[in-house]
């Protein structure tokens, strides 16, 4: 049961909401089976802050700046899903971080051209997926409830 309940957090960019994306982003989530556990409605734009704490990893990066900038140059769709496997698998569905690497099929290959407007932001580990979402989400915003498909999803 606990490895159903695993949780990534996904973040809509502002190119992904400014460009309209965002049912279909949340349509893929919705129709592979994954949860919707959080949602930060309406979207927020997010303070420098909170951005580079979320990507600290990166700080060393050429491009950190550059990225911290771009994703507080609007709001944000920040969420949380949950389901088996769903930080591996969420990254599959998003693609690679460079759009022009991600296939056809992905968000990234789907629907963007270049990495710096990937439009979506997917946790690379369950340890980071903990990380971002405590960062961005506080406990009482996190929903749980068992989906009326659950045993129509799982065996
Ligand atoms: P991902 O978002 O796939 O987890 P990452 O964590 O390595 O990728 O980098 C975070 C974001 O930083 C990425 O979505 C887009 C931006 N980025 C990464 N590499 C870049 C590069 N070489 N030039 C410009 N932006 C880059
Ligand atoms: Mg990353």
């Amino acid at each position: 049961m606990a490895a159903k309940q695993e949780r990534t957090f996904i973040a809509i960019k502002p190119d992904g909401v400014q460009r309209g994306l965002v049912g279909d982003i949340i349509k893929r989530f919705e129709q592979k089976g994954f949860r919707l556990v959080a949602m930060k409605f309406p979207p927020v734009i997010a303070s420098e802050d909170l951005l580079k704490q979320h990507y600290i990893d990166l700080k060393d990066r050429p491009f950190y700046n550059g990225l911290v900038k771009y994703m507080g140059s609007g709001p944000v769709v920040a969420m949380v899903w949950e389901g088996l496997n769903v930080v591996k698998t969420g990254r599959v569905m998003l693609g690679e971080t460079n759009p022009a690497d991600s296939k056809p099929g992905t968000i990234r290959g789907d629907f963007c051209i270049e990495v710096g407007r990937n439009i979506i932001h997917g946790s690379d580990s369950v340890e980071s997926a903990n990380k971002e979402i405590s960062l961005w989400f506080k406990p009482e915003e996190l929903v749980s409830y068992q989906s009326c498909a659950f045993s129509w999803i799982y065996e």
